[in-house]
């Protein structure tokens, strides 16, 4: 079965970032998931743009840009140009008075436009947004942290979006609290890709190309 499976790199050993891309990247990650925050959309600060430009000098896999940031219509560019096209830019519809204007510039500059919803936000307020968009990032935790708790209610989100995509031409991808069981179950409902993060791929005292080989075994 086909599916993506992408490394959370706010997880990631700092200390030996270059070795962390290489690894992953011989290991076969499909792509890179950064999650840049400002402490005001999120009380927290992940990823910078200059963590996500070293990243992208690091490796030519695809990166995944998850903006937490307010307004991000006013950041948007420095982020488009510090990527690629085969990238994607994913916003948060909330926060953003006219967030299809920020999608189109996305869109204009050649790059995969994406909306991030908080497991609160509903299918129903992003529905016109569907139709521009590539992809659907489903956010089975609040946004912030890493290492949360899975919030179940997400579940049926997953459902009604995968019941959509085909008429309105975007893939569905899961981030937060992604443990094997998840793709398990997911993976052949239709979800595209998994953002792996504290609960499956850091910190586990194992090599990468052992772990995405057993999830990929497993499903
Ligand atoms: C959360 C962020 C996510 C997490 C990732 C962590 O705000 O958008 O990308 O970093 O989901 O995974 P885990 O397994 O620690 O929940
Ligand atoms: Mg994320």
């Amino acid at each position: 079965m086909q599916f993506e499976l992408m490394a959370s790199m706010m997880c990631a050993d700092f200390r030996n970032l270059e070795k962390e891309v290489t690894a992953l990247d011989a290991a076969g990650i499909d792509s890179f998931h950064i999650d840049i925050m400002d402490g005001r959309y999120v009380p927290n600060y992940a990823m910078s743009l200059n963590d996500l430009r070293c990243i992208r000098g690091l490796t030519d896999t695809p990166m995944d840009v998850h903006l937490m940031v307010e307004h991000p219509n006013n950041t948007v560019d420095l982020f488009i140009r510090s990527l690629k096209k085969g990238d994607t830019i994913y916003i948060h519809p909330e926060a953003e008075y006219h967030p299809s204007t920020t999608l189109q510039k996305v869109i204009d500059a050649g790059l995969t436009p994406g909306l991030a919803i908080n497991p609160g936000t509903s299918v129903e307020t992003i529905y016109e947004m569907l139709r521009i968009v590539k992809k659907v990032l489903v956010m089975s935790v609040n946004p912030g942290n890493a290492g949360q708790m899975y919030r179940a209610y997400v579940g049926e989100k997953y459902k009604k979006l995968l019941s959509m995509k085909e008429d309105m031409d975007f893939e569905v991808y899961w981030d937060g609290a992604c443990t094997l069981d998840k793709i398990e179950l997911f993976a052949p409902m239709g979800v595209k890709g998994f953002v792996l993060g504290t609960n499956l791929l850091f910190g586990k005292g194992r090599s990468y190309d052992e772990i995405l080989s057993e999830i990929r075994e497993a499903v």
